[in-house]
């Protein structure tokens, strides 16, 4: 594959400072040689400038820095859009959930039937007028299905939304009611750690895999290490017990591999001032490996 690395440094769609550390922590970790190992051509194509700001909170919405990652997404979003122009593989490095908004809308550009694989605690599936927090990294998956602040709709210009029915979230262990409302009103398929903990995840990858396949021109996975459990990746901003283990991350990554169907992908919310000797970033970079077709024999 031809693997275009893009470092969105970036922490404004949540309150803790650090995160926008995670793309160089990422690549301490040694994320290129990892991939160059496996044979893939790399090409990293540095960080996206986000800059320093104090924080703003809109007087309407209360969303946070809602100018800001507005303005920065679009930039990311045009440059994935590059990225797939040119026949690559997109691989984004966050940064907090919210430069989702960005990676999708360069990936909606082209594909008119993708789909989303998101791996975390979280629904990410807030709006304005549910969000607990005002905090924009819980409202990314929702803005990209076409709920949300108009600002943050338009980025990456006009084009289709995703599906609800083209998007699974696995491992959720923390919705808001009104992320709940929308998952039931919009028949969004959602493997809870419940269902984890029930099938295996096995079964759950492979009827992810199943679900997607004929629906979708191509598959973006987007991994937000809090879906871990935080003893194996601590190093997040917003942790929640009882998640899905390191062990069994390696396994839904190696089965991805396998089916040869995720197109593009971003690892999101790695906080090195949070972490433990960097080990959320060595996790995330093995998970990378996995998903790009490492095995043992
Ligand atoms: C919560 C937390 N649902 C919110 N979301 C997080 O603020 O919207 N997403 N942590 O990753
Ligand atoms: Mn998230
Ligand atoms: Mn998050
Ligand atoms: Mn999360």
């Amino acid at each position: 594959k031809n693997i275009s690395i893009i470092g969105m440094p970036m922490d404004l769609g949540q309150l803790r400072r650090g995160v926008d550390m995670g793309p160089s922590a990422i690549r301490y970790a040694g994320i290129e040689n990892r991939l160059q190992e496996l044979n893939h051509q790399v090409d990293d194509l540095g960080d996206i400038e986000i800059g320093r700001s104090t924080e703003q909170i809109d007087k309407e919405t209360g969303l946070r820095n809602l100018d800001l990652i507005a303005e920065k997404t679009k930039i990311l979003a045009d440059q994935v859009n590059g990225v797939v122009k040119k026949g690559a593989f997109p691989l984004v490095l966050g940064g907090d959930h919210s430069i989702a908004i960005g990676t999708l809308a360069g990936l909606l550009q082209h594909y008119h039937n993708l789909g989303v694989i998101w791996y975390d605690a979280h629904g990410d599936l807030n709006t304005a007028e549910t969000s607990p927090s005002g905090n924009i990294h819980g409202m990314s998956l929702a803005v990209a299905l076409g709920y949300g602040h108009p600002l943050l709709l338009e980025v990456g210009g006009v084009h289709k939304k995703l599906k609800p029915e083209n998007v699974v979230i696995i491992g959720a262990r923390s919705l808001d009611q009104g992320e709940r409302d929308l998952i039931k009103a919009k028949g969004i398929k959602v493997f809870t750690m419940h269902e984890i903990d029930r099938l295996g995840m096995p079964r759950v990858m492979e009827e992810t895999i199943s679900y997607l396949q004929d629906r979708t021109d191509g598959v973006h996975l987007s991994l937000d290490l809090d879906g871990l459990d935080p003893s194996d990746a601590p190093g997040v901003g917003t942790p929640v017990m009882g998640g899905i283990s390191y062990r069994e991350s390696h396994l839904a990554m190696e089965i991805l591999a396998e089916s040869q169907m995720i197109t593009s992908a971003e690892f999101v919310e790695v906080n090195p001032i949070l972490d433990e000797r960097n080990k959320t970033a060595d996790a995330a970079v093995a998970l990378m490996g996995s998903l790009f077709g490492e095995k043992l024999l």
